[in-house]
């Protein structure tokens, strides 16, 4: 049985001034209970609160307020354009948003509520029940704008505590990362796995190598492309040597670069897989084998299985277990069609599982989900506005292999009387800046089968 998701957050015997430092600030676990108590008063009965996720303590501070008030928090990317940001704003149907006293927050339709890390006040109702929302995440899909996955309470509950288990977490340990407070790795991992295992967190605002360094951790948590960034500074490398576990997640870890933290660190990484709508599902283990290439085997309660044509080992994954989201918001048909007839999530991933147990996630179904950096991107969000543009007539947006970022995104357009900067920009406008293409290509038309379809397989190299 699961306890509850906030159970242990109160301070414990002998509260550590710096149970929680964002980009330097420091909280100890009673500072972020008060402050967040002074929030939960203020969004309590909202139906959904928004949150403007710059990695700082006030949004730590917004989020455990949403929580303890059991209203559902909803992350807005700091950096999103006004398309996106509206879509999210509106389409979560969140009341208020939350921000922090010196964040600039555009002009929108909810009032902004600022948070202050300095506020105090007790918050004594009873934790909310198991099964309401603690987040909606607004994620994309191949084709239209972000969808809301609604996450409850009980399955990050579920989850932190099968990572726990997993990766030896406990209390001794100093978490360090740096990663964006606005997805299932920097906020749900990254923070609440902190606060319910009781470990320290240091949050280093941006996920440089330096800072990683100087951080002193024990657990580290990176995106692929943090850790080729790690490897590539070798002094800041060798700095890890000491640390406990160092986790990679989000996207395929290269092979050298799982080497490469091993030779300089002496290391082996722990990788492990997951999605927004299903949380983290598997994983390699502090007591287990690891193996580059290979993200391990599913975590306690997780049921995975390999949707293959006849005789074959390859296909998609698809999962069952109690960290699967909810649904998307508002949207039943693109729920039910993420799922089996009989009821296992499909996660579009083509997967291989060897004799051992062992998953290794060897791509995606499809060619219109990008990972760049880590972040998912689709690529009919960004057609979508490219094709906003007055001066493109046709758009197919991709992702090609990238060495530092896994993929990069790059736009393949059918246009007049505009630059590669300018088509760049434009996306800026409207979507958040890592949505933005690296690279334009100018095309005469777009490759097209016989029924006048695109076809980004024929799509010149770039
Ligand atoms: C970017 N830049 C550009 C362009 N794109 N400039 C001109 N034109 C462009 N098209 C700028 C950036 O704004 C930045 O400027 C500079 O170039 C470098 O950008 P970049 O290479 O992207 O590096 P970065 O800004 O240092 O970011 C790398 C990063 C970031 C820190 C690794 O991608 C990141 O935080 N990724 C994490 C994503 C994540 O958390 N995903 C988890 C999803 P300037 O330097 O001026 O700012 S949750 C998930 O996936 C599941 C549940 C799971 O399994 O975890
Ligand atoms: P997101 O919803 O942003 O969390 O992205 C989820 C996607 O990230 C998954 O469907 C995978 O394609 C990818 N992903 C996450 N972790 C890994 C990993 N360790 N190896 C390969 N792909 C991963």
């Amino acid at each position: 049985m699961t306890t509850p998701l906030l159970t242990s957050l109160a301070a414990p015997d002998g509260d550590r001034p710096d149970a929680v430092t964002v980009g330097g600030h420091r909280l100890s676990r009673e500072d972020l209970l008060g402050a967040a108590g002074a929030v939960a008063a203020r969004v309590a009965g909202a139906p959904a609160v928004a949150v403007h996720a710059s990695a700082t303590p006030e949004t730590v501070v917004a989020v455990v307020g949403a929580l303890l008030a059991g209203v559902p928090a909803v992350p807005v990317p700091p950096d999103s354009g006004p398309a996106e940001r509206a879509h999210i704003l509106r389409d979560s149907g969140a009341a208020l948003l939350l921000a922090g006293a010196g964040a600039e927050v555009a002009e929108g339709p909810l009032e902004t509520v600022r948070v202050d890390p300095a506020e105090r006040a007790e918050w004594t109702k009873a934790e909310p029940e198991p099964e309401s929302a603690a987040f909606v995440l607004y994620t994309s899909g191949t084709t239209g704008a972000p969808k809301g996955v609604v996450i409850s309470r009980r399955a990050v509950a579920a989850d932190l505590d099968a990572l726990a288990g997993a990766w030896a977490w406990t209390a001794e340990d100093t978490l360090v990362h740096g990663l964006p407070l606005f997805h299932v790795h920097g906020l749900v991992l990254g923070v609440l796995g902190a606060l319910r295992t009781g470990s320290r967190l240091v949050h280093t605002g941006k996920p440089t190598p330096a800072a990683y360094a100087a951080a002193g951790g024990s657990l580290y948590f990176g995106v692929p492309t943090v850790w080729n960034r790690v490897v590539r500074d070798p002094d800041a490398a060798r700095a890890l040597s000491g640390a406990r576990l160092l986790v990679s997640g989000s996207a395929p870890l290269p092979a050298p670069v799982f080497r490469e933290l091993e030779r300089l660190t002496g290391q082996r990484p722990v990788e492990r897989y997951g999605m927004t709508e299903t949380l983290i599902t598997v994983s390699t283990r502090a007591d287990g084998e690891r193996r580059p290439g290979s993200v391990g085997v599913p975590l306690p309660g997780i049921r995975t299985r390999i949707a293959a044509e006849e005789g074959a080992a390859i296909g998609e994954l698809q999962l069952t277990g109690p960290t699967l989201f909810d649904g998307y918001l508002g949207r039943p048909e693109a729920t039910s069609g993420a799922y089996t007839e009989d009821g296992w999530f499909r996660t579009g991933d083509i997967a291989t599982v060897e004799a051992d147990g062992f998953h290794r996630i060897v791509g995606r179904a499809s060619t219109d989900m990008i990972k760049s950096g880590g972040y998912r991107i689709g690529a009919g969000e960004i057609e979508n506005v490219l094709l906003d543009h007055p001066a493109v007539q046709e758009a197919a947006v991709v992702g090609a292999p990238h060495d530092d970022l896994g993929q990069q995104i790059v736009a393949y357009v059918v246009a007049e009387g505009v630059t590669e900067r300018d088509l760049i920009d434009f996306v800026a406008t409207e979507l958040s800046v890592h949505k933005r293409p690296r690279v334009v290509r100018f095309l005469d038309a777009l490759p097209r089968n016989a029924m006048g379809k695109p076809q980004k397989k024929l799509l010149p190299p770039v």
